[in-house]
């Protein structure tokens, strides 16, 4: 199937021509003339590798914040559409980015929809994603999910400005065409539990015995906050006791502790770090890919296209695009990607170069 027909005689073409436009009133189209471009021998993505440098959309960012409020856009958020899929909203075919603004003293309102979603902290602290109630108080570079259908609502009870990366499944849901959301009547959903209350009962692993009342938890996601001063030690201690992976340098991947799995079932999300100097040998893999820089300079090589990768700067690397980092400082990567989905499709794959 690599594209190329065979030459047909004019008159054969001119009989075939007229058949199709007597076909496409009736909706018919001929596989034959499409078959290449539908099962292509190797994922062809139409989105583009591209690199926002964080401080221009930081800056567009805090002016929306001058002009309209958390309450009145009920998400404050510049999207991250990929240059290669205009109209989208996506930022791979599959997923969605955005950056969102919550000024001290706002609420964005309290709703719950099929897309999941999760935050990554990018700047500020002490603002909170409350999910069921129950309050994430976030700090920079914490991970906090806010699973399908679950309500929730962010607010800031603190003095400085908080920015997150949104990741969420929106194009997903829209390509099942399965999307519900409603809005809670309140702003704030009641607080039903004090913070830290999910970690403590099913983040050591543990969990309230079945069929009691303390199970409180969704069983299919009971934890959602991630942070940052923990998984930090981790990724740390692992690159002080080993040497890197060559192709993902120390990576660890964030894990739903009801199933092992990826956090949601949708999204999978894990972390890197590169000690200084250090090169990864190229990879490729079917995941569309959005990561974030937490610590640290360096140059990400993306089928040959050098960008260069400072502190919060943001990067999308589409399925099947080969991959090198390289590392000027100790680099600290965060990374979420539609894997999740597409291995429960059977459909995920990598390559190491
Ligand atoms: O915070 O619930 O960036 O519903 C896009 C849609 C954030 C959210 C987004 C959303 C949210």
């Amino acid at each position: 199937m690599d594209g190329t027909a065979a030459p047909r005689p004019n008159d054969q073409q001119a009989q075939l021509e007229a058949l199709y436009a007597e076909m496409r009133p009736q909706s018919l189209y001929p596989l034959w003339e499409v078959l290449s471009a539908l099962v292509t021998p190797t994922p062809r993505s139409a989105a583009k590798p591209h690199h926002w440098p964080y401080a221009p959309a930081r800056d567009y960012l805090l002016r929306a914040g001058d002009l309209i409020s958390a309450e009145q856009a009920e998400r404050r958020v510049l999207i991250l559409e990929n240059p290669g899929l205009p109209g989208t909203s996506a930022i791979v075919p599959s997923l969605y980015a955005g950056l969102q603004l919550i000024l001290p003293g706002e609420v964005a309102p309290c709703h719950r929809h099929a897309q999941c979603a999760l935050r990554f902290v990018m700047e500020g602290d002490g603002a909170f994603t409350a999910v069921d109630g129950e309050r994430a108080v976030m700090r920079p570079f914490d991970l906090v999910l806010t699973p399908n259908w679950q309500w929730h609502d962010h607010g800031n009870a603190s003095d400085s400005p908080m920015i997150w990366l949104d990741g969420l499944d929106i194009p997903t849901v829209r390509f099942y065409e399965a999307s519900f959301a409603e809005r809670l009547p309140e702003a704030s959903h009641p607080e039903t539990v004090p913070p830290g209350d999910s970690a403590r009962r099913y983040g050591r692993n543990l969990r309230p015995l079945r069929g009691t009342a303390a199970d409180r938890r969704p069983a299919r996601q009971p934890l959602f906050h991630y942070p940052y001063a923990e998984w930090r030690e981790s990724l740390l201690a692992l690159a002080a006791a080993e040497a890197p992976d060559p192709h993902l340098g120390h990576a660890l991947e964030f894990v739903n502790p009801a199933d092992g799995g990826p956090v949601m079932p949708t999204i999978a999300a894990h972390v890197r770090h590169l000690p200084a100097g250090f090169e990864t040998r190229p990879r490729r893999s079917t995941d569309g890919t959005v990561m974030v820089v937490v610590e640290g300079r360096g140059t990400a090589r993306i089928e040959g296209a050098e960008h260069p990768l400072a502190e919060r700067d943001l990067l999308v690397i589409p399925s099947w695009h080969a991959l090198e980092l390289r590392a000027g400082t100790p680099l600290t990567l965060f990374a979420y990607s539609d894997r999740a989905a597409q291995e429960k499709l059977g459909l995920w794959r990598e390559e190491r170069l």
